[in-house]
């Protein structure tokens, strides 16, 4: 995913003046935006003719199979009395959210705003207010800034392709260029007459009817009507995994649901994730995630560059759900004591992420966030440099220390009081950092038990899982994992792998295990889940005696990912 989406960033930016992408400045410092999805699909909140339907609640037209004029009905049922878009600014503000992306439209094609376009819109509600003017006069006044979240995909539109498989509507009649130009239509309202829009988020890309070429064309046609906004990589079809390879247009890259393990170097990118499993409101989905998590899941993002948009579903009343609006106080009562080791920040100088917590780093100041209430000292694998008073951060006085060893850095901190979400400390960095991989040596019987979470991840979709056992997710051919090794001495090695693949994913996947210009074969073979793992002998591969990385490359994936990876044995072949 990488390749394009680094082409993608190339190319985007060709629109900028040469490599003056100073519009994604301010983007770059927040950090931190709400994610609001808002629509019909609110006042069902995930019950459908009295029945929950799974999954989350924005998809109930397509998850509950509703034909459209079943669904149209809802237009007469919204009426949110308590929407309040200045306390909805606020709450965002002290949560110490710098910016806010809500549905224009998302994929029920019903509009927030008072369109020309279609009478499928808001003010045709028994609410006949406009959602998105009132949220924009908030944002002016707050001074928070404001995009817009736009669906590509349209289960509305007469003329958007492809309908849903039981939508009795003819597709006959449906024109994709005469919808194509309804969204420019639609878009050029919203870039003209709501103010400056920072971002654009679009959305619903994947279907057979959207491609490159509007990808383009729809990216300059928004860039034209305001150059500085800052467009999604979802414009076009580049979302990792789900678009083909090559040259594509958008700013950032748009990780959903899940935090790259080492970020996506290279690139702009924002993870976006709900609090609990849906979108849009659910009325019965309790599922939240602790402000801990929360925290924590920001705290990684920023240690790796990248941007955390976290999403509300508001009820159909209007209001915010309260487990949100509580997690949120949490969140910036939190970021009111550590936020500067947060906003402006850019990646930590390590590859990988630490066991003992994260890195931030802004200019000359490296930021430690640490999990472990019982931690004295912070090893930093491979850190060379000269690190200055080491002090806590909200108390100053509490002053550590700094080692430089042979192959690593130390930190020692302070003993003071600890934040059980994290606990954080500054430092001042002299001079310059060097940074190398330290490779792992062999054990005492001069064996390699390289395991899943000392390993590199690249490629944006393959994931340490939750206890960091094992590798998943591996849904890309391009996603890598690998160890920098030392050996000794040239010689044979066994290669024997724990892997562990679901039957659903069947039985054709494969991979190769490479090291330098040696390599050998590896079938993923069905074990009972995916956690289920089984003991793999690939055979015998010839190491050279120096220090380099040994790759597992995927070859071909299964019905749904690769495998899942715990450990790699590299073993003496007698
Ligand atoms: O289908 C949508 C989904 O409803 C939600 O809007 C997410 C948020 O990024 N985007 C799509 C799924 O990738």
């Amino acid at each position: 995913m990488i390749p394009s989406l680094l082409a993608a960033a190339a190319m985007a930016h060709m629109l900028d003046a040469p490599m003056d992408d100073s519009r994604m400045n301010w983007w770059r410092d927040a950090r931190f935006g709400m994610f609001i999805h808002w629509g019909l699909y609110a006042v069902p909140g995930g019950t459908w003719n009295g029945k929950q339907i799974g999954g989350a609640g924005e998809w109930i037209l397509n998850s509950a199979q509703i034909k459209v004029a079943d669904y149209e009905p809802l237009l007469k049922q919204f009426n949110p009395v308590k929407y309040d878009a200045r306390a909805w600014v606020r709450i965002a503000k002290q949560a110490g959210m710098k910016y806010i992306v809500i549905t224009s439209k998302h994929h029920e094609g019903f509009c927030q705003w008072d369109t020309q376009q279609t009478d499928w819109k808001v003010t045709n509600t028994p609410f006949k207010r406009d959602v998105l003017k009132e949220l924009a006069a908030a944002c002016k006044a707050e001074g928070m800034k404001l995009g817009f979240y736009y669906s590509i995909m349209d289960w509305h539109h007469p003329d958007y392709l492809p309908r849903r498989g039981w939508d009795p509507r003819p597709g006959v009649q449906a024109d994709f260029d005469r919808y194509y130009n309804y969204m420019k239509a639609e878009l050029k309202e919203l870039l003209t007459n709501y103010g400056p829009v920072a971002v654009l988020w679009f959305d619903g890309e994947w279907e057979s009817t959207w491609n490159h070429k509007y990808g383009e064309d729809l990216y300059k046609f928004v860039r034209g009507l305001q150059p500085n906004i800052i467009v999604n990589n979802r414009v076009d079809v580049g979302r990792g995994g789900m678009g083909d390879s090559g040259v594509r247009y958008g700013d950032f890259g748009t990780p959903e649901q899940s935090i790259p393990a080492n970020g996506l170097p290279g690139v702009d990118w924002e993870t976006c994730m709900t609090m609990n499993d849906t979108w849009g409101y659910v009325s019965f989905d309790q599922n939240w995630k602790s402000p801990t998590t929360l925290i924590r899941n920001l705290i990684d993002i920023a240690s790796k560059g990248g941007n955390y948009l976290l999403n509300v579903g508001p009820q159909p009343d209007g209001q915010i759900p309260e487990p949100s609006a509580f997690r949120l106080q949490e969140m910036g009562k939190w970021l009111k004591k550590y936020g500067d080791g947060i906003y402006g920040t850019t990646a930590g100088p390590l590859k990988k992420p630490m066991p003992w917590g994260r890195i931030t780093r802004k200019g000359s100041r490296l930021f430690f966030f640490v999990y472990d209430r019982n931690a004295t000292k912070l090893e930093l694998p491979g850190f060379y440099g000269e690190l200055r008073n080491v002090r806590k951060l909200d108390q100053p006085e509490l002053k550590g220390d700094y080692l430089q060893g042979r192959d690593a850095g130390s930190v020692i901190l302070p003993r003071g009081n600890y934040d059980p979400i994290a606990t954080v400390y500054v430092a001042d960095v002299r001079g310059q950092i060097k940074v190398e991989q330290v490779p792992q040596r062999v054990d005492r019987n001069g064996e390699f038990l390289l395991q899943a979470a000392d390993a590199e991840v690249t490629g944006g979709n393959a994931q340490y899982e939750s206890d960091k056992r094992a590798i998943g997710y591996w849904t890309s051919l391009e996603d890598r994992v690998s160890w920098y090794i030392e050996v000794p001495a040239p010689g044979d090695y066994r290669v024997v792998v724990q892997q562990a693949s679901d039957p659903s994913n069947g039985a054709d996947a494969s991979y190769s295990v490479v090291a330098n210009r040696s390599w050998v074969a590896g079938k993923v073979l069905p074990t009972k889940s995916w956690s289920d793992f089984q003991v793999v002998d690939l055979g015998k591969i010839h190491l050279p005696g120096s220090r380099f990385k040994i790759e597992v490359i995927p070859q071909k994936l299964g019905k749904i990912a690769l495998m899942n990876l715990r450990s790699i044995h590299l073993v003496p072949a007698q």
